[in-house]
């Protein structure tokens, strides 16, 4: 399963300890998936292997329920485990050319990239899609420091592979992306941190393809 720069609009990463207190993940998830998350990927920072094993099974059931891509954030290995479609790569998380090796040439395989030559580096060596950022403050990752439009723009520029911004993304600020040519956003808070899961990724997937097709 690759992934199509139009099928990418809204990245949703779920985790359990990015939930308001009570909500389940795989409901969240749910309701992601039915307001328009047109990819999914398991972020846990903090929770042991075998734990997430269990969840990520779960949650690959309903991705694939519904025919939307489970990522895995971090780690190829857990990926290939639970039979996700893909994987997330931070700049320290092992390189894209291992990862491939074992999950194969159908896989997702996304890249961070904060510059340009990240970019250029991660699509040589097979990236799928670059998620590119943090664009603005995140209320989720507070060691980030926002890029500039200029930046996010060269990054676009630069590869011929989905760009999805991330970072403290909300229906009110992403208009300050439109005309750097992304594919979408990744968002955390703006959607799982909302009392109504449904009705933001609504919103946040309308913003996202109003502001997609405008160049500058
Ligand atoms: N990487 C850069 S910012 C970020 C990650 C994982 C957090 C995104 O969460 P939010 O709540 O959408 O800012
Ligand atoms: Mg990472």
């Amino acid at each position: 399963m690759k992934i199509l720069s139009e099928n990418i609009k809204l990245y949703c990463i779920a985790g359990s300890e990015s939930l308001p207190k009570g909500k389940n993940i795989e409901e969240s998830v749910s309701e992601a998936i039915a307001g328009g998350a047109d990819v999914i990927q398991m972020r846990e920072k903090n929770m042991p292997y075998a734990q997430k094993l269990v969840q990520a099974r779960r949650l690959k059931k309903i991705c694939t329920e519904k025919n939307i891509p489970f990522i895995i954030n971090d780690c190829a290995e857990l990926a290939y485990e639970c039979g996700a479609d893909g994987v997330h790569l931070g700049r320290s998380d092992g390189d894209i050319q291992t990862a491939r090796k074992l999950l194969g040439e159908s896989a997702i395989i996304g890249a961070t990239a904060h510059n340009s030559e990240e970019a250029i580096e991660a699509a040589e060596n097979g990236a799928d899609y670059i998620g590119a950022g943090a664009v603005f403050v995140s209320p989720t990752k507070n060691d980030t420091v926002p890029l500039s439009f200029n930046e996010l723009k060269k990054i676009c520029g630069s590869v011929d592979i989905p760009v999805v911004a991330i970072g403290g993304i909300n229906t009110e600020n992403i208009f300050k992306l439109a005309g750097t040519s992304i594919s979408g956003a990744a968002v955390i808070s703006a959607v799982f941190q909302q009392n109504n899961i449904v009705l933001a990724a609504r919103n946040m997937k309308q913003a996202v393809i109003e502001i997609i097709g405008v160049t500058l």
